[in-house]
């Protein structure tokens, strides 16, 4: 605690010699109608507009500048981008031709960026007069309440066109957004409007093949309970489903670790049992709960525990990484696992012949009934985006006025796919894409990733990108060697629509903890976790005995021990006073996107 204090005093210090320095530096500045803050105090920042009103259109009008004017702003600096230079890089090219605004680009390493942005930030460094690195939110914290970024409420309202229309597109917006000292540190980002496929990404599949071979000798067919997929399972195992003369068919595989997307055995499979985020907590009726100390989660993982004893489940399966997956289920050509839980098949196999031989499971009913289907309603929406201006910012006015036209459709797909009408296009009027409503683009040569003069890479400054990789066209059936093709985006927007049906909210939100409740609260949730994943692991395979009371009540006792209430509580109280009422009581379905 004392050095936290201390590192503060001092930074107060050097914030104060900042504050002093810019004020005696630029006592003519006609662009700067900003008061450079001089304190560590959280209010919001008085800005007038006077001396650049003159040369900046209203908000959501172009260009933005009357007369070229240049912004100062710190980006990453990525290998792959040949030239930032106007004229040279297309991107660049096209925002200063749209907005009258020039970019000096001040180009922070990316592999040590946000490094490189704690020295400057804390040290007093050349910040330019914007800064588009992403930073975390006990960042925006820290930075903001020593008065390093400025505080954005009052601009926002002042140059918000785009940003307004960003933050009015979804509920909860400003809640999301805002640090615990009631102010706004960064400008807000907007995920995709309509449905976001990733949210429900805690999925089952199960190979077709094998299925049909079951239904066949049995008459049973796709597994609506988590009884009915132990029986597939088994018959599987029990039938040499392969036909390779060898008992080496595998149930269930997946993998411990959260590399893997949503493979751990108590994602699909526990929300059978309780609802659950993949960290083991969820909310109902405005309560945060850990659902890995209740009794439904414990059920699950006797169902689990069952599954393990049965010899139905795969193992390595604490130590699997995505190769260590994908080289299980490539065996025998892609015929050995009977089901799984990951993310997407691009999760489990390379080959598309593989990734097409399984199919996506709904929703188990469990023994009680119990049928949900996880959704992130907090990974859509809005989240505090790259964009800050520093206190020394000497174009406050015109760095607000330029962010605001990043909110455009546009600005995203050519910060990220390129020039328009050579790297990407536009499909034709009546084309469908993935998600049956209008194509919005088409990628022709796939700057990402690449040498390329074409964007800035990951430093775009776009803001709001509304629509995902799921409104490109689909992909065709086969390559031109007449491979088959996996076609991942419909398959995933397939996927959501069908687990759509069984949502029940419950998901938690990305709190925004002071400094002091942030550094706590992590040390909670780390030890809680490093503990309770190996207790759970330990009671799947029968290590410490799930059914035992004695074993239970001891596991419980022990995360309680680790700050289980103290967390809650923080993150209770933290949603008491921020989160009521974002988190509708009925999911409903996305309509299909039409424009
Ligand atoms: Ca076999």
């Amino acid at each position: 605690m004392k050095r936290t204090i201390g590192r503060i005093a001092l930074l107060l210090v050097i914030s104060l010699l900042i504050g002093l320095v810019a004020g005696c530096d630029k006592p003519e500045e006609t662009t700067t109608p900003v008061t450079t803050p001089t304190t560590t105090t959280a209010k919001p920042v008085e800005t007038t507009t006077a001396g650049t009103e003159g040369n900046i259109n209203p908000p959501g009008q172009l260009p933005v500048a009357k007369e070229l004017d240049t912004l100062r702003v710190v980006i990453s600096q990525s290998p792959h981008v040949l030239s930032y230079a106007y004229g040279e890089n297309k991107f660049t090219t096209w925002l200063q031709d749209r907005t009258n605004v020039a970019v000096e680009h001040i180009l922070y390493p990316e592999a040590d960026a946000t490094t490189k942005l704690n020295i400057e930030l804390s040290t007093g460094g050349d910040l330019g007069d914007l800064i588009l690195i992403q930073m975390d939110r006990a960042m925006l914290v820290t930075y903001g309440g020593q008065g390093v970024l400025l505080a954005l409420n009052d601009l926002i309202e002042q140059y918000g066109y785009g940003m307004k229309e960003c933050l009015d597109a979804y509920e909860g917006s400003i809640e999301a957004i805002t640090a615990p000292d009631g102010n706004i540190y960064a400008l807000p980002a907007g995920g995709l409007v309509g449905i976001f496929p990733n949210s429900y990404a805690m999925r089952y599949w199960i190979h077709t093949g094998f299925l049909n071979k079951y239904e066949a000798a049995t008459g049973k067919g796709m597994p609506k309970t988590t009884q009915e997929l132990q029986d597939y399972m088994q018959w599987c195992l029990d039938n040499d489903v392969n036909g390779n003369g060898q008992k080496d068919e595998v149930g269930w595989s997946g993998a411990e670790k959260t590399s893997v997307w949503y493979a751990r055995p108590t994602c699909f499979l526990m929300n059978s049992f309780t609802l659950t985020n993949q960290d083991g907590y969820y909310q109902k009726d405005d309560v945060i709960h850990c659902a890995m100390v209740e009794e439904g989660y414990r059920n699950g993982l006797k169902y689990l525990n069952g599954l393990m004893e049965a010899g139905l489940m795969d193992k390595n399966y604490p130590s699997n990484d995505e190769n260590a997956l994908k080289t299980l289920v490539a065996l025998e050509d892609g015929n050995t696992v009977a089901s799984g839980s990951w993310g997407g098949m691009h999760n489990a196999a390379t080959d598309h012949r593989i990734r097409n031989a399984y199919e996506i499971v709904a929703p188990l009913k469990g023994p009680d009934g119990f049928q949900n289907s996880f959704y992130d309603h907090y990974a859509t929406g809005v989240t505090p985006g790259k964009a800050t201006i520093p206190a020394t910012s000497e174009k406050v006015d015109l760095a607000m006025a330029w962010m605001d036209t990043m909110y455009d459709q546009e600005v995203s797909f050519r910060g990220r796919y390129g020039e328009k009408g050579v790297d990407w296009e536009e499909p034709a009027a009546g084309v469908l894409a993935v998600d049956g409503g209008p194509a919005k683009y088409k990628d022709i040569t796939n700057q990402w990733n690449v040498p390329t003069y074409s964007h800035w890479f990951t430093s775009s400054p776009a803001m709001w990108g509304r629509y995902g990789s799921m409104t490109s066209e689909p992909q065709p059936k086969t390559d031109k060697d007449g491979n088959p093709i996996h076609d991942l985006e419909l398959s995933l927007y397939l996927a959501a629509r069908e687990y759509e049906k069984y949502v029940i909210p419950c998901s938690i939100p990305n709190f925004f903890f002071d400094q002091e409740t942030a550094t706590k609260a992590n040390e909670w949730k780390t030890n809680i976790n490093d503990y309770c994943r190996s207790a759970i692991t330990d009671f799947i395979f029968g290590n410490t005995d799930v059914n035992s009371d004695a074993d239970w009540d001891a596991y419980v006792a022990q995360v309680k021990g680790l700050g289980l209430d103290e967390y809650l509580k923080v993150m209770q109280d933290n949603y008491d006073a921020n989160w009521k009422g974002t988190l509708p009581k009925v999911y409903t379905p996305f309509p299909q996107r039409t424009e």
